[in-house]
């Protein structure tokens, strides 16, 4: 075997040594799989990746990758990811987590994460459910879903991430599905390219409290339209789909945020004079 041959990273090597304390069967484990697959045909050296979290069994993510991560607060994982993209625009980085976290108490990141289009992946690991916290509804809970938590349902319309996405200025929205790895690897990976704010939405049941979500790998399927580059005409798409569409359905072509000047020019000390004078 060639030495360059030998050098190339596998999948394996993405993954640390820690071991995921998921629940048996849960949807993440293939979320995980398929992040290190695409690390991995990328080929990013794994110092040059940095994974952000919040907080939520999805968001465990970080600690099972051979790669920079944080782990952050709840609802908070765009605003740090933000901070690490800006600090150092040299990093490939990923953000992800659940739906509760980036819908709910990190709703409003989204929105501004999506229209700043700095270069990242966000990856949502949706359950439509909070899971870590043992089942309350979250904005993609179907408003019937009836529970001991919620007796009837919430009673709540669920929002279509993906239409805020678009809405909101992401420059590249798509939907996976975590029992399909090999398509999600090739969607990450066009993603971690696509130039901007990547937005996955990767469908991922949570057996323990959405025991129903077993059932998604019989009802997801191919998305019958090709990419678009009409934000309107993929927004129209996912509102009046359902909800199982998967694949990459915008692709657009706005300019990432301007690159970061990464060189200080002026230190703390110099502003502090300029302030006083
Ligand atoms: C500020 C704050 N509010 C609430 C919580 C409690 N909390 C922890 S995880 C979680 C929900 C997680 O749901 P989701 O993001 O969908 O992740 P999942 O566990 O489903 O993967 C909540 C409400 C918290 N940790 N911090
Ligand atoms: S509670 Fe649900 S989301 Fe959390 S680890 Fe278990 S199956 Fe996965
Ligand atoms: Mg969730």
């Amino acid at each position: 075997m060639s030495e360059a041959i030998s050098q190339r990273l596998k999948a394996s090597d993405y993954k640390s040594a820690n071991k995921p304390v998921w629940c048996p069967g849960c949807g993440d484990f293939h979320v995980l799989l398929s992040i290190a697959k695409a690390l991995a045909h990328l080929q990013l050296p794994t110092e040059k990746v940095a994974v952000i979290s919040g907080i939520g069994c999805s968001s465990r993510i970080p600690a099972y990758l051979n790669t920079y991560g944080f782990h952050g607060v709840h609802g908070r994982a765009l605003p740090l990811a933000t901070g690490v993209k800006v600090a150092r625009s040299d990093l490939t980085v990923i953000c992800a987590g659940g739906d509760g976290d980036g819908f709910s108490i990190g709703g409003n990141h989204l929105l501004h994460a999506c229209r700043r289009n700095i270069d990242m992946t966000y990856i949502v690991m949706d359950n439509e459910i909070y899971g870590m916290t043992k089942g309350q509804p979250s904005p993609t809970t179907a408003a019937d879903w009836d529970s001991k938590l919620t007796p009837g349902g919430p009673g709540i319309s669920p929002f279509h991430p993906l239409v805020i996405a678009l809405a909101s200025g992401a420059n590249f929205v798509a939907r996976a599905f975590s029992g399909d790895p090999n398509g999600t690897t090739e969607m990450l990976v066009d993603a971690i390219t696509h130039p901007g704010f990547s937005f996955v939405q990767i469908l991922s049941p949570c057996v323990t409290f959405r025991p129903d979500q077993k059932n998604w790998k019989k009802q997801v399927h191919p998305a019958p339209v090709t990419t678009t580059a009409d934000a309107s005409q993929a927004a129209r798409r996912v509102m009046t789909d359902d909800g199982f569409n998967i694949g990459v359905l915008y692709k657009g072509s706005r300019p990432a945020y301007r690159q970061i000047v990464t060189t200080v020019t002026r230190t703390n000390r110099d502003l502090e004079k300029e302030f006083v004078t």
